[in-house]
C-alpha cells in the first residue's frame, strides 16, 4: 500500500510509539525555531532543563513580534534572546530581519525534514514539503535538547486541487475556501495533505499562504509537495541543494478526499470575527472602508507585495482609507526597493512599516472606533486589532489593494485585466542579520543578559487526591488565546512576566476575572467547543496557573493550547455529554473526588456540582505520558523526575 507525504515524513522521523490511528507518538524534530514573544519563556525554559548546546540541526530564534519598544521591556527580551541563542548554538534573526516564518521559508526550511516552532504558523514551512507544526514553548525548548515531540497519529485529509487560479484570485482564496468547507475545527487531529494538478500551478509562497493559514482550522498541520516548483524556489535562494522530491506514491490512501477546482474560485473574505465567517466578495457589496493592512507571515511574500506594487502604481490610496504595507523580510524589502516596487507603493500613499508582525498582532495601527479594516492577514478574532469594535475582514492582497484605491469593499476584477508582473529567478541573498552561535567551545564566554521584566515561570505542583474548587469563569463556544491571554501594544512587554501579565487574563471576557481567580486561590475555568483556538502562546496556560486554574472543563479543546495545559499541569476535562455544559454556572463549588486515582487509570471523572447536587460525567483522555505529566504537575516536573 503506497504512502503519503504525511505517513512517509512522519515514519522517518518516529522515536517513541508505533504509527497506529489512536495512539500517540514521538518524531524526532529537526529544526526549532522561536519567536520574542513565546521565546523568552521557551529559552528560560531550556535553561531550566541545563543542557549547554541544541541538538537539532538547525534552531533559530527570531525577533518580530515585540518590536515596538515604547518602554525598556522588549529591547531587554531582544537582548536576552540575543545571547541566550549566542551561547546556546542557536541562530539570531535581528530585528528587522523580518517575520519568522517568512524569512525561515527562504532561508532554513528543507524539503521532508520535521520544525516546531513556539508559534502557530508555523505549518508555513509546509509549502516547501515539511512537517511543520506550531506547539508551546516549553515543546520546543524539550525539543531543542534533543526530546522527542509528541503528537497522536493524524488523520490525512487530501485536498485535491485541480484547474489554475483565475487573474485576481489568490491563493488566499483558496485557504479561505478551505475554511469554509471546514471551519475552524475542522481540522482538529488531521494533516491536510495539497495534492493534483493544481498544485504545480501554485509557487513556494502561494503554498505557504494555504499552510500558514491552515492554522485556522486547527489542524496539525498543512503540507505540499517537494516538487519542480519547489526547486525552482530553492535555486532562487541559493539552496539548491537543500532540495529533495518528497511526492506521495500514486496508490497514496487518505482518510478524507476534499476536490478544489482552482479554475472556479471567486475572491472571498473571512468576515468578522472568525477566519471562517466566509462571503463571496462580490457578495458583501461596496461598503466603505477605514483601513487596509497588506502583510503579515500569511502575505507578505515578494510576489505577494510586487502584486500590490502593480496594482498600486500610479494611482492614490483612497483619501479615507490608511493603508499599510509590512514586507515580511528583509529579503523581500530589499528586492521591493531594488525592483522600483517600493517607490510605486510609497508613490500612491501606503503607509510603509518595519518587516514584522506589526498589526497584525496589535503592535500598532488599531483601526478608528467602529472602523472597517481590511486585512490580508490570518486572525480577525474580537479585539485583536486593538480596537473592540472594529469589524476586521480578511481577503487577498488583490482584494486588498483595489480597495484601498477605492476606498469601498471592492471585488478586484471589476479592475479588468491583471496588471502582468515578473518574478526575478535569483532573491537577493545576503544573511548578514543572522548571527550564528559561538562554537560549543566557547560559550562559557557569553554571558546572557536578563533585564528586571525577566522573571521565572510558575511550576505546578503534583496533582492531589482530590480538586475541590470554584468556577471563576464560564465562558462559550470557540474561545481563543486572544481572549485567555491577549497580546498588543501594552500587555506583549510582559510576555517575560507571568505575575504581570496574568493581571489581563481573560480581560476581554470578564475584567474581575484575574482578582477574582486570585481571591479564590483555587478555581475551575468551564468552556465550550474549540476552547483555546488561535495561537501557540504559552502563556494562555501560565497565566492561569499562575491564578490558581486547576482543571478547565469544555466542550472539546483546540490541540496546541491543550497540550499546553498539560504541559502545564492543568488538567483538560471533556464533558461526556456536551449539554451538561448548561448544569454548571459560574461561581458554583464543584468537587471532582479521587481524581488522582482516575487521572492514573484514565476512567470517568465524576464531578459533583455542591452547589445544584448535579453529577456531571467528564474525561481526560490523557496518553499515557499526558497521563504522567497531569500526576506530576506539567512537563518540567516529569524531565525533572526522570533525572
Ligand atoms: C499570533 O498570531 O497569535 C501569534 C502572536 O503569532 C501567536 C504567538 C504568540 O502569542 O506569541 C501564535 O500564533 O502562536
Ligand atoms: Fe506574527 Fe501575525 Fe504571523 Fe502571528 S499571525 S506570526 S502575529 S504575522
Amino acid at each position: 500500500m503506497g504512502l503519503n507525504i504525511t505517513e512517509k515524513i512522519l515514519k522517518s522521523h518516529i522515536v517513541d510509539g508505533e504509527y497506529k490511528k489512536g495512539t500517540e507518538i514521538g518524531i524526532k524534530i529537526d529544526q526549532t525555531l522561536t519567536q520574542d514573544a513565546t521565546g523568552t519563556m521557551a529559552y528560560l525554559q531550556f535553561e531550566a532543563m541545563g543542557i549547554d548546546q541544541v541538538k537539532t540541526e538547525r534552531s533559530v530564534a527570531y525577533i518580530d513580534h515585540n518590536t515596538l519598544q515604547s518602554g525598556f521591556e522588549n529591547a531587554d527580551d531582544h537582548k536576552y534572546i540575543a545571547t541566550v541563542a549566542k551561547k546556546h548554538g542557536i541562530y539570531f534573526s535581528r530585528p528587522g530581519n523580518g517575520i519568522c516564518h517568512q524569512v525561515h521559508l527562504e532561508r532554513f526550511g528543507k524539503p521532508g525534514k520535521t520544525l516546531i516552532g513556539s508559534d502557530s504558523h508555523t505549518p508555513t514551512c509546509g509549502g516547501l514539503g515539511m512537517i511543520a507544526i506550531g506547539a508551546g514553548g516549553l515543546d520546543v525548548a524539550v525539543a531543542m535538547g534533543g526530546g522527542a515531540y509528541y503528537i497522536p497519529v493524524p488523520e490525512v485529509v487530501n485536498v485535491r486541487l485541480s484547474g489554475k487560479l483565475s487573474d485576481w484570485v489568490s491563493a488566499k482564496d483558496v485557504i479561505l475556501k478551505v475554511l469554509e468547507i471546514l471551519t475552524v475545527k475542522g481540522g482538529v487531529g488531521k494533516i491536510i495533505e495539497y495534492t493534483g494538478e493544481g498544485v504545480k500551478t501554485l509557487s513556494v509562497p502561494e503554498r505557504s499562504t494555504i499552510t500558514n493559514m491552515g492554522a485556522e482550522l486547527g489542524a496539525t498541520t498543512s503540507i505540499f509537495p517537494s516538487d519542480e516548483v519547489t526547486l525552482q524556489f530553492l535555486k532562487a535562494q541559493g539552496r539548491e541543494e537543500d532540495f529533495s522530491y518528497v511526492l506521495p506514491d500514486e496508490d497514496a490512501l487518505y482518510d478524507r478526499v476534499i476536490d478544489i477546482n482552482l479554475s472556479e474560485l471567486v475572491p472571498l473574505a473571512a468576515c468578522p470575527h472568525s477566519p471562517d465567517n466566509i462571503k463571496r466578495v462580490d457578495e458583501i457589496g461596496a461598503i466603505k472602508i477605514d483601513q487596509v493592512c497588506i502583510g503579515s507571515c500569511t502575505n507578505s511574500s515578494f510576489q505577494d507585495m510586487l502584486k500590490v506594487a502593480h496594482i498600486l502604481k500610479g494611482k492614490t490610496v483612497h483619501p479615507d482609507v490608511s493603508l499599510t504595507i509590512t514586507p515580511g523580510s528583509k529579503q523581500v524589502y530589499n528586492m521591493m526597493a531594488q525592483s522600483g516596487a517600493l517607490f510605486d507603493i510609497i508613490d500612491a500613499g501606503a503607509r510603509i512599516l518595519e518587516s514584522a508582525c506589526g498589526p497584525c498582532i496589535g503592535m500598532g495601527q488599531a483601526p478608528n472606533s467602529g472602523g472597517i479594516s481590511l486585512r490580508t492577514f490570518n486572525r480577525n478574532f474580537l479585539g485583536r486589532s486593538g480596537t473592540r469594535d472594529a469589524q476586521v475582514y480578511l481577503v487577498s492582497p488583490e482584494t486588498a489593494a483595489v480597495s484601498a484605491i477605492n476606498g469601498f469593499f471592492s471585488d478586484p476584477r471589476v479592475m479588468g485585466d491583471m496588471p502582468k508582473y515578473i518574478m526575478p529567478e535569483k532573491f537577493l541573498i545576503n544573511d548578514n542579520m543572522i548571527t550564528p552561535p559561538v562554537s560549543a567551545e566557547k560559550s562559557d564566554e557569553v554571558e546572557v543578559v536578563r533585564g528586571p521584566n525577566i522573571k521565572p515561570f510558575p511550576l505546578n505542583v503534583e496533582l492531589g487526591d482530590e480538586i475541590t474548587a470554584e468556577v471563576s469563569l464560564k465562558v462559550g463556544d470557540n474561545i481563543t488565546t486572544d481572549h485567555i491571554m491577549p497580546a498588543g501594544a501594552k500587555i506583549l512587554p510582559l510576555r517575560s512576566n507571568i505575575p504581570a501579565i496574568s493581571e489581563y487574563c481573560f480581560e476581554v471576557c470578564d475584567s474581575d476575572f484575574a482578582k477574582r481567580a486570585k481571591d479564590l486561590e483555587r478555581s475551575i475555568v468551564v468552556g465550550g467547543s474549540n476552547y483555546g483556538q488561535g495561537s501557540s502562546r504559552e502563556h494562555a496556560a501560565l497565566a492561569p496557573l499562575y491564578l490558581g486554574v486547576k482543571a478547565v472543563i469544555a466542550k472539546s479543546f483546540a490541540r496546541i493550547h491543550r497540550s499546553n495545559l498539560i504541559n502545564n499541569g492543568i488538567l483538560p476535562l471533556t464533558f461526556i455529554n456536551e449539554s451538561d455544559y448548561d448544569k454548571i454556572n459560574q461561581g458554583d463549588a464543584l468537587e471532582l473526588p479521587n481524581i488522582k486515582q482516575i487521572v492514573k487509570s484514565d476512567g470517568i471523572v465524576e464531578i459533583i456540582n455542591k452547589t445544584t447536587g448535579e453529577v456531571i460525567k467528564a474525561e481526560a483522555n490523557l496518553s499515557p505520558r499526558a497521563r504522567d505529566m497531569i500526576l506530576l504537575g506539567g512537563l518540567i516536573n516529569l524531565i525533572k523526575s526522570k533525572a
